[in-house]
């Protein structure tokens, strides 16, 4: 009994330190044995544990790989041996092995290099394997011995599966090894990725580049670059970039392309074009064919936020007033744009659109003439139901399809997901795992990009958890995505990711939604202090404790692996840390005035309410509002003070 619970107890710490225990028969009949292998985000379709040893990274390693195979990918691949504290020696073909090395094949599993050691490794799920690599972005890894040394075969269907495969064997490492094991994989949506698209003031150029990497290493493959206040995009539409503002954009496209996401470029012509202008149309096409140039293959014109009648005067005369009129005048450029720029480039994505009424499946003359009147093959951007969508159901986005198409050629959707973008409330910070979109959605939509927070940094948890969501909606559990994300942001400190989730906590709340209650753990421990308090019993000492880490936020949260989540979070993190010192005083407070020592309750109400004041304090600058004050888990504290003010006042008069 006693072994069965140290068992027990061993898979549930290996489980929340994110590593699976799973079964399987050992080769050579020496029984069952249990063989560890990590959880891996986003979740594959398949992964077993493997036959035979972890595969070292940490000594001589041979990168295996043809010429032309993909140089991200033998890059990424060189940089996971050395981080392990290995060599990495690049060879095209395996000839004669060193003792103690380890070797990785690497490449599509048509390489006539790769294939029979994919083959030969993966014999055990050949069908899962042969399924893996025949989808676009599919993967598949396995491990064993050749040449008599250990092996692993990382091989995609395309450049952009081995890449995912290197993701994958990232996450396998453990002191030094990749865990044996059997990985079969591909995305179930075609898009999927990150959206620049809010309001207020758009990521720096540094910060691009870096969620670039993060959506690259969590398997997302788009980037849409459609910040509303870039006049570049917007108002200046016509305008174009300067040599300089191309240089930095190229950067861009070439970062993006290097973690293999398709760096989308949002043209927003729609605040002042002229539809039926050719004037315009050579400027939106001069302007695309610019991106063109510095390898921009992924185009969108977003059409939202506009005037909802035709405008100019030549539209009117060519298509006339009224809402289906814009749908035709919109149709008509659009068209225009895909016959002459789209079409005429064999290297291209499909041309994605945003209609000036993106949400709701309903039909209603704009839509119905937009479904008739657009070519088939360009993609509309579609936010759900709502603008910002608590809940989007797999039926709703079938509806939408049929809708935003024509009869019998259902449109193909991306859905911009107003999650968690805070353009709208820029005092709060939206940090809830991604709730309510159905797991089903891949079936009725080409993708789904998120629409983060101004803030960059504190979106990557967000992101993290739609690449998960994107890539296998049907294994995607928020709360477990949310714990992966956080532990790979935080880094391997215990103590800083206790304090990221302290923070975390209190930004829970997304608009009153019933799946993402206030501060649920802060006030878990205010419930628990009442409940002792009340019943005459000391403290438990949860709220202090949180009261204690709440004020050393500042301090632990610049330690993060990823150090720019601090720096985004400094004015709720410091907003935090005087509720925490606020706390800490209530509970001083309350023990004096049980012990009736009068001095020391005057004392820290007075240090309370100072703390409460600066909490209070306007610290958050913004675009458009001024600078505000940062809004967190505001209900439970503030009334936890109010309460234990009360409380002392009453006991007072009593
Ligand atoms: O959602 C769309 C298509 N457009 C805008 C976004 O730019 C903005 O970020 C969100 C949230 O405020 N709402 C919009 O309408």
């Amino acid at each position: 009994m006693l072994l069965l619970i140290a068992v027990a107890a061993l898979a549930v710490a290996l489980v929340v330190t994110g590593w699976l225990v799973v079964s399987r028969e050992r080769s050579g009949g020496h029984g069952t044995g249990k063989i560890e292998i990590p959880s891996i985000f986003p979740i594959p379709q398949h992964l077993q544990a493997g036959v035979g040893d972890p595969v070292p990274l940490n000594g001589h390693v041979y990168i295996v790989a043809s010429p032309g195979t993909d140089q991200a990918s033998i890059t990424a691949l060189q940089d996971l041996v050395t981080g392990a504290g290995g060599t990495a020696e690049a060879v095209t073909a395996m000839n004669s092995a060193a003792a103690g090395s380890s070797a990785v094949f690497l490449g599509t599993a048509s390489d006539p290099t790769v294939s029979p050691v994919l083959k030969e490794l993966g014999k055990e799920s050949a069908a899962d394997n042969q399924n893996a690599v025949s989808r676009a972005e599919g993967y598949a890894i396995a491990t064993g011995k050749t040449s008599g040394i250990p092996t692993a075969v990382l091989a995609g269907t395309d450049a952009d599966g081995v890449f995912h495969a290197v993701q994958t064997a990232r996450q396998l490492l453990k002191d030094g090894a990749m865990a044996a094991a059997r990985v079969s994989d591909w995305p179930l949506m075609e898009t999927r990725g990150v959206i620049e698209g809010f309001y207020g003031t758009p990521w720096s150029h540094q910060a691009r580049l870096d969620v670039l990497k993060f959506a690259g290493r969590q398997k997302m493959n788009t980037y849409i670059y459609s910040p509303k206040d870039d006049p570049q995009l917007r108002e200046k539409w016509r305008a174009l970039y300067s040599n300089e503002d191309l240089k930095e954009l190229q950067e861009l496209v070439d970062t993006a392309t290097a973690n293999h996401i398709r760096f989308t470029y949002a043209l927003s012509p729609g605040i002042d074009s002229c539809y039926s202008s050719e004037a315009d149309l050579n400027f939106a096409v001069a302007k695309l064919e610019s991106l063109y140039s510095i390898g921009v293959r992924s185009f969108v014109i977003p059409l939202d936020d506009i005037a909802t009648k035709v405008q100019c005067a030549e539209d009117l005369k060519e298509f006339g007033a009224g809402q289906a009129n814009l749908a035709k005048a919109q149709a008509s450029f659009l068209n225009d744009v895909n016959d002459r720029f789209i079409s005429a480039k064999a290297d291209i994505q499909p041309l994605q659109t945003v209609p000036t009424f993106y949400n709701g499946s309903a039909s209603n003359a704009y839509k119905k003439e937009l479904g008739r009147a657009l070519n088939p093959g360009i993609v509309v951007q579609w936010t759900g139901e709502d603008v910002v969508s608590h809940r989007i159901s797999a039926d709703s986005a079938e509806t939408a399809r049929r809708t935003y198409g024509s009869p019998g050629s259902p449109r193909d959707l991306v859905i911009w997901d107003n999650y968690p973008v805070n353009d709208f409330s820029q005092d709060h910070l939206f940090m809830a795992p991604v709730i309510g979109r159905d797991s089903e959605l891949y079936k009725s939509v080409r993708g789904l990009v998120t629409n983060p927070m101004i803030e960059p940094y504190l979106s990557f948890p967000a992101i993290f958890n739609y690449a998960d969501l994107s890539w296998n909606g049907p294994a995607y559990d928020p709360g477990k995505s949310m714990d992966a994300a956080l532990k790979q942001v935080s880094g391997p400190d215990p103590e800083v990711l206790a304090a990221v989730k302290a923070f975390v906590d209190l930004n829970q709340d997304w608009q009153d939604d019933e799946l993402t209650p206030s501060a649920p753990e802060l006030r878990r421990d205010i419930e628990q202090f009442w409940s002792d308090y009340d019943a005459g019993r000391s403290p438990s000492g949860g709220l202090k404790a949180r009261a204690e880490l709440l004020q050393r936020l500042p301090e632990l949260l610049p330690k993060m692996a990823v150090p720019g989540f601090a720096a985004d979070a400094t004015h709720w993190a410091t907003a935090a840390a005087n509720y925490g010192r606020g706390v800490e005083e209530a509970l001083i407070m309350l023990d004096a005035a049980k012990r009736g020592n009068s001095p020391a309750v005057a004392e820290a109400r007075r240090n309370l309410q100072a703390a409460l004041a600066a909490a209070d304090a306007k610290t958050q600058p913004t675009l458009e509002l001024g600078v505000v004050t940062p809004v967190l888990g505001d209900s439970e504290l503030k009334t936890f003070l109010e309460r234990a003010l009360n409380t002392v006042a009453q006991s007072k008069l009593s």
